[in-house]
């Protein structure tokens, strides 16, 4: 693990993917701009389901619509290699539920899909090819399509918490954080950790034994034994991957700050760690946003962080056609010239 951990503080610079269903609407919903919609939920492009608070039945229908053509695993790792990145960590299931990968555990997956291919192994194979270190997000709390509630009523019993708001779990207005209060799964939170939460991760990390990140994500509602075997589940198959501190109840072996956040060295207690940003506003591919971090602002990024013992791992988000935004390519080219200077080989 102490080897895993300096190899990855040597890393310094990679690539986040935000990619699922979401990224067909590009962050509109029947012709409008998520960021108008009345919602107390985030206007991220990847949020679109709980911010619309669009029914589960109705946005599995995007399975049918998902064919990324354009998607070349090749040219998305040579584009990340090129601009001096040394890692890739993508989103192999978002708080949507939906699996980029071919699951046995869920048929809400690519499978299902047109395209078929199997993204997350392309993208892993390209990874091996390219020397590129390799990771996956995994949503492990929150899933709006199989996960109930995502543990939030028990969560609060438990912890006597009243948070966000009364949980009368009615109110339309009320932020959700990230819970499936307005078209639960009709199984318990158990039925969705036992038959699709734990056998994925253990799946992704059989089937790809050189994965060096776990990537877990946002354990608000967890126990702190959930957050346990989550950690266990990677560490039993490979102790070697290194696993976010989002696992939940302070396990995990690298701290994420606060997202797009640079934080002081004192804050991070000498551990390792890891700011995520945006390359604009938003992590899944949103049409109507084009504010983009220019190369002299990622530059200060990346120098702000490393400088500081952390490591940066920049996002974007491919369309769902699998093209990436054409002013992310010029601007991580323009990023390539400045590192292949200054950057290690
Ligand atoms: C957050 C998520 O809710 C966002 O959608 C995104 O994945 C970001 C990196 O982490 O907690």
């Amino acid at each position: 693990k102490k080897e895993a951990i300096a190899h990855f503080n040597e890393d310094k610079f990679g690539m986040f993917i935000h990619w699922g269903l979401y990224s067909i609407l590009g962050g509109m919903y029947k012709g409008q701009k998520i960021d108008d919609i009345k919602s107390p939920d985030p206007g991220v492009a990847e949020w679109i389901q709980a911010r619309a608070r669009i029914s589960r039945e109705e946005y599995s229908q995007l399975v049918d619509q998902f064919n990324p053509v354009k998607f070349d695993a090749d040219e998305y790792v040579l584009l990340l290699k090129n601009a001096g990145m040394k890692y890739l960590v993508i989103t192999s299931k978002h708080h949507d539920g939906f699996a980029l990968f071919d699951s046995k555990h869920s048929t809400f997956d690519i499978a299902s899909t047109p395209f078929k291919r199997d993204i997350i192994q392309e993208l892993y194979d390209a990874c091996q090819r390219h020397e590129i270190d390799f990771g996956v997000y995994y949503s492990h709390n929150i899933d709006w399509n199989d996960a109930n509630d995502c543990n939030i009523k028990n969560y609060l019993d438990y912890t006597g918490e009243v948070w966000p708001e009364p949980a009368d779990f009615k109110g339309e207005k009320r932020r959700t954080m990230g819970a499936n209060l307005w078209d639960p799964s009709p199984n318990t939170f158990d039925d969705y950790l036992y038959n699709k939460a734990f056998p994925q991760v253990r799946e992704l990390l059989t089937r790809f034994p050189n994965i060096k990140f776990m990537w877990y994500d946002f354990a608000h509602f967890l126990t702190k034994y959930q957050s346990f075997q989550f950690y266990k589940a990677v560490y039993d198959i490979n102790p070697n991957v290194i696993v976010t501190d989002r696992v939940g109840h302070g396990l995990g072996d690298y701290k994420i700050p606060g997202d797009n956040k640079i934080p002081s060295v004192e804050e991070m207690e000498g551990k390792p760690w890891e700011t995520v940003g945006t390359f604009n506003h938003s992590w899944g591919y949103k049409e109507y946003d084009n504010d983009w971090k220019s190369p002299y602002e990622l530059i200060y990024w990346l120098t702000a962080i490393a400088s500081r013992g952390g490591n940066y791992m920049l996002n974007i988000g491919p369309k769902g056609d699998g093209s990436i935004p054409a002013q992310n390519v010029e601007n991580l080219k323009a990023l390539g010239k400045w590192t292949s200077v200054n950057g290690k080989a």
